[in-house]
């Protein structure tokens, strides 16, 4: 064969390759293709062609497509696995995740998308949530505003586009139980929120995040939300050379305040959530860690209006494990949702990833199971699919993946709990303190003479052991 032979038999190749793989799904990425012309919503399109309702089929299963360890139904100490676990799906990682990412243009054509940031691509998006929703088998869904439905060119006409979306997922959940675990404002993205929304030196940027919060609030009140966010992406400061640190948290608790009385005047019977994050996309933020917006809730008087949505990839960027987090807020009664992801240990970013960790998810449930649960609160999905898996299978095959892990974390935290040595070991491990002295201690009212004179008494101390090593071995024998 000679070269140029050659040459035009790799581009006739390439040819049937490029035609092959541009091969539409479903539905051309295309605003003239067969699914709609971009200008109606009639497009009823099976978005999830060949994907059936994903169902239990038990550890033994090698279908991909089914759950090994969550059996919605089945009961684990008590409550049924769907109970317990209250799954809810990101809208914005898994409609609007694009694949992009610092150094790369985004990866995911999804077949239903027709390259337009429309109303009516918005709709046709909530119905991909809602088939999607409902064929995983889950009835939970979380969203930013600014993610169902687009930016207008007025804060008028934005709502107005938030409102023709929100009232076709209304229609959507007829008839399900299908409802928003959490709805929040989306008051990062946008350039005017470049100095943070209620910290910002701009009392006209405070005003509009006032006014997009109380809308986000309506529309998840009127869906049937359980429970509604506030996470401060922008709300810290990279000096203190140009920020005046004491007014930026003042106006924060008292947004947050307004918050809370919105909430009562229009009788959302939600949770109001804060969900801490240290750094990224400032270096300081004000709710760095959940002890830091404990602190912060404390000194503004806010206890008992808030509680916290603890992210494990938000924990490890704060130094902390997530099981710290998870228990910091547990003692202190602000344990209230959970965003189920976990980072990269080798990537100092939030890569919000699907859990896969079976340890991880073990360690997360002794918290969830301790605390009775999280209801109403729930474990939102907000991770995203890696930037190579560009394949609409591969959205389920993450949330399954997710799920299972978790499905089996509460197995085995349960099989723990059942057992009873870790309990044990922790109870004999502090049963000096059950003695009349130590009860005195902990009641407070043993002074520092009372416990010289015991010293003095008792002589040297002999301290047991801690038994760390046996703790990590009965856990590691449960998973
Ligand atoms: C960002 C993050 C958000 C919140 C909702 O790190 O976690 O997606 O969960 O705004
Ligand atoms: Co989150």
């Amino acid at each position: 064969m000679n070269l140029t032979r050659l040459l035009l038999s790799l581009l006739f190749l390439g040819l049937i390759i490029f035609f092959a793989s541009a091969v539409p799904e479903t539905c051309p990425a295309d605003i003239n293709g067969d699914c709609g012309d971009g200008s109606s919503d009639t497009w009823q399109g099976d978005f999830f062609p060949g994907i059936p309702k994903i169902k239990y089929e038990g550890p033994n299963s090698k279908n991909p497509l089914s759950y090994k360890w969550y059996d919605a139904e089945e009961e684990i100490l008590g409550k049924k696995m769907k109970d317990w676990l209250r799954f809810s799906v990101a809208f914005w990682h898994t409609f609007r995740g694009t694949g992009a990412d610092p150094f790369g243009a985004p990866t995911k054509t999804w077949p239903w998308e027709d390259g337009t940031n429309s109303v009516t691509m918005a709709k046709r998006r909530m119905r991909a949530n809602f088939e999607f929703i409902k064929k995983l088998g889950v009835n939970r869904w979380c969203f930013h505003d600014r993610d169902i439905a687009p930016d207008g060119k007025t804060l008028k006409e934005s709502n107005a586009n938030l409102d023709e979306v929100v009232y076709l997922a209304k229609q959507l959940q007829e008839g399900t139980d299908i409802r928003p675990l959490w709805g929040t404002a989306q008051l990062f993205m946008h350039p005017r929120y470049m100095h943070g929304a209620a910290t910002s030196s701009e009392v006209a940027v405070y005003a509009y995040a006032a006014a997009q919060v109380k809308k986000a609030m309506e529309v998840t009140h009127y869906l049937g939300g359980e429970n509604y966010v506030f996470w401060g992406g922008r709300e810290g400061y990279q000096t203190l050379l140009n920020t005046d640190m004491k007014r930026e948290l003042d106006h924060l608790a008292t947004f947050l305040q307004a918050a809370v009385d919105w909430k009562k005047k229009i009788g959302f019977n939600g949770t109001l959530l804060i969900e801490p994050k240290p750094q990224e996309p400032t270096k300081h933020q004000y709710d760095w860690d959940a002890a830091t917006t404990y602190a912060f809730l404390q000194k503004y008087g806010l206890v008992g209006e808030f509680k916290l949505n603890i992210e494990c990839n938000h924990a490890t960027l704060s130094g902390h494990s997530c099981l710290h987090e998870l228990e910091t807020a547990r003692i202190n009664g602000l344990l209230g949702n959970i965003d189920a992801n976990t980072g990269d240990p080798q990537i100092g970013w939030d890569t919000d990833q699907f859990l896969t960790d079976i340890g991880e998810a073990t360690y997360i449930m002794l918290s969830v199971i301790r605390n009775g649960g999280l209801a109403p609160g729930g474990f939102n999905f907000d991770a995203k699919l890696r930037r190579e898996s560009t394949d609409v299978e591969d959205i389920f095959l993450a949330h399954i993946s997710g799920m299972d892990t978790l499905a089996r974390g509460l197995r085995n935290a349960a099989k723990i709990i059942e057992d009873g040595s870790l309990a044990e070991l922790v109870r004999k491990r502090y049963q000096s303190f059950d003695s009349e002295i130590g009860a005195q201690i902990e009641a407070g009212k043993a002074d520092f003479e009372t416990l010289e004179k015991k010293a003095m008494e008792w002589g040297e101390p002999s301290v047991p052991s801690a038994k760390q090593e046996l703790a990590e071995i009965i856990f590691s024998s449960a998973i």
